[in-house]
């Protein structure tokens, strides 16, 4: 292997951010501002984007706080893994169908610091 090509490999491994091996539910808090590991980068992706639709199952609705309590797959643009967790809601009128136990599709992206589904729709 030529030099530079391993000094390439060398500073590319380094670049690379570290696998999510302390993720871990903290960020199921009340603070979500306590997450040690929050990208910078995270703030400067625009807003207007595609989000990956990720599986999940409806554990709780609170249409009166707006937040939706899912058991979800893993969510790629969050790099979380499958946890049951707590979400915020876009748009509150999106639980108005939903019921525990529903299966569902959705994109969730953290806005204002806190983890917010985005969209959904409910699959069969
Ligand atoms: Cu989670």
């Amino acid at each position: 292997m030529p030099k530079t090509l391993i000094l390439a490999c060398a500073l590319l491994s380094l670049a690379l951010p570290s696998p999510a091996q302390t993720h871990s539910h903290d960020h199921h808090s009340a603070t979500p501002t306590a997450t040690p590991t929050a990208t910078p980068a995270a703030t400067a992706t625009s807003p207007v984007k595609s989000l990956p639709m990720v599986n999940a199952e409806v554990r709780r609705v609170d249409a009166g706080a707006g937040t939706l309590t899912l058991k979800h797959g893993a969510i790629p643009n969050l790099d979380m893994p499958p946890m049951t967790m707590v979400f915020q809601v876009r748009d509150p009128s999106l639980l108005g169908p939903l019921k525990v136990g529903d299966k569902l599709r959705f994109s969730a992206d953290k806005l204002n610091g806190a983890y917010t589904v985005v969209d959904l729709e409910a699959t069969p």
